[in-house]
């Protein structure tokens, strides 16, 4: 077994610039922190041998330090953060891992509120359906919002915006959704790969609308599939064929991907937000749950007119640190899912320590915005320390700020929550899922600082 202390020592000798990742946590998660069950480490190693859920087993490594440029300067006050280091890591990610958006805001682009109902879900709501086209055309490209902001709504509303995987009729079954006619992914209740009626309200667990209307949210929805459908078609469908630059036929290394596309998408929804009198656009939260989750963080640091970002059990590429090797690794995703990241991710299948970044600086990106990051103590695929290991690493960034950061060193125990600070955790009992649970912190933080702050509800 490997000694961390000795690990410690001697990583800091051979480190000068860049910090020493943190204390490994090699047996230091004994005080009432989260660990994961031993009997669930050894039935998911026997289960997939290759991956490593053993944290005895995560290698060494050494974070670069959000707070040192490329050039070796230090990074000493908010300015310098701001102007210098915070374009040069968000520059870093569209190059190494997300890759780049050939578009902002298309100048074609327009909404059509279709349908519009005062008294939705029994009086509780308003209820919009909003057609973005982003060529103008009516045609796809495209997508639906969904949208429900409660009645009794005294000024605009801060709201909540979530992508969605079965499309926008499985998060209710409120029969006036639209029914989905874009592409999906084969599952129960999908026809040749398109949706059947009888799927209204599948996703609705996921979704606890009323409870959201009733804590004086909105809650603003879109099928991710409508931007770009969730397979490898070398990017002929959804929005990359309509605004790709390719050089002789070709697509750059540093082209979006999948989770670049979807993030592009929950911008041009905040285009529509803006122009809608009824949503506090000052105050939308960005959320996502597991892949929707690392588009939410992604989306978030590349737009900062989100107020708020969670990520619901990301994993990889989302709030996991990458260079820990735990659960899912940068090259098994990059095999499984080669649509998702730009093409120079692959560069660091096996290779996490040249990465030039590592998933706390996405976190950072977000600061001094609040950002709230889960984990479920079951979904060790995801790596709930190394969740919470970002969100730990990122607060330098925000103490530099000005602000208090996440506050704690050590991983919180079990459905211990910490929502104080201007970074919320939190490791909840169960599997890889979007539970009732995790919005009701989410509501808990967002409260926090749309009511302290005076920006939001009624
Ligand atoms: C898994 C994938 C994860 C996670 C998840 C999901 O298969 O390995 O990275 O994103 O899918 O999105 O449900």
């Amino acid at each position: 077994m490997i000694n961390g202390k000795i690990l410690l020592v001697s990583l800091a000798v051979f480190s000068a610039v860049s910090f020493l990742a943190e204390d490994l946590c090699f047996g230091g998660m004994d005080n009432d922190g989260w660990k994961a069950s031993p009997e669930l480490v050894a039935k998911l190693t026997q289960r997939r041998s290759e991956a490593n859920y053993d944290e005895q087993k995560v290698p060494g490594y050494t974070l670069p330090d959000p707070l040192l440029m490329s050039d070796g300067t230090k990074v000493s006050d908010a300015r310098a953060w701001r102007d210098n280091r915070r374009p040069e890591v968000l520059e870093l990610f569209r190059t190494h891992v997300y890759g780049r958006s050939p578009i902002e805001r298309p100048k074609d682009m327009a909404f059509k509120v279709f349908e519009l109902e005062q008294r939705a879900l029994g009086g509780l709501a308003m209820r919009k359906q909003v057609a973005v086209t982003f060529t103008g055309k009516q045609d796809r490209p495209g997508m639906d919002i969904l949208i429900y902001l409660p009645n009794d709504r005294k000024k605009p509303i801060p709201t909540f915006v979530i992508l969605n995987f079965g499309g926008n009729h499985t998060i209710h079954a409120d029969p006036a959704i639209k029914l989905s006619g874009s592409w999906m992914r084969p599952g129960s209740g999908i026809v040749n790969n398109h949706a059947a009626a009888d799927y209204r309200g599948k996703a609705s667990s996921r979704f606890p609308v009323e409870e959201i209307l009733k804590r004086g949210y909105g809650l603003a929805t879109i099928y991710y599939g409508d931007i770009d459908p969730d397979f490898h078609d070398g990017f002929k469908n959804g929005v990359h064929p309509a605004f790709d630059k390719l050089h002789e036929g070709k697509r750059s290394s540093d082209a979006w991907g999948s989770i670049g596309a979807w993030a592009w998408g929950l911008s041009r929804a905040m285009d529509y937000f803006e122009t809608d009198a009824d949503i506090n656009h000052k105050c939308v939260i960005v959320l996502g749950h597991s892949r929707l989750g690392k588009t939410s963080l992604w989306a978030g640091a590349r737009d900062e007119r989100f107020a708020m970002v969670i990520s619901n059990d990301s994993g990889c590429g989302g709030a996991a640190l990458s260079r820990r090797q735990f659960g899912e690794t940068v090259r098994r995703i990059n095999t499984s899912f080669p649509h998702w990241f730009c093409e120079n991710f692959r560069k660091y299948n096996g290779k996490e320590d040249d990465l030039p970044v590592d998933q706390h600086m996405l976190i950072a990106l977000i600061a001094p915005r609040p950002v709230y990051v889960t984990s479920a103590d079951q979904d060790l695929w995801a790596d709930p320390h190394g969740e919470f290991l970002s969100c730990k690493h990122a607060d330098p960034v925000y103490r530099l700020l000005g602000l208090d950061g996440l506050g704690v060193d050590r991983m919180p125990g079990l459905d211990r929550p910490i929502k104080t600070g201007t970074i919320g955790y939190h490791v909840r009992s169960g599997g890889h899922n979007l539970a009732e649970y995790d919005w009701r912190q989410f509501m808990d933080f967002a409260d926090t600082h749309f009511v302290t702050s005076g920006r939001g509800k009624n």
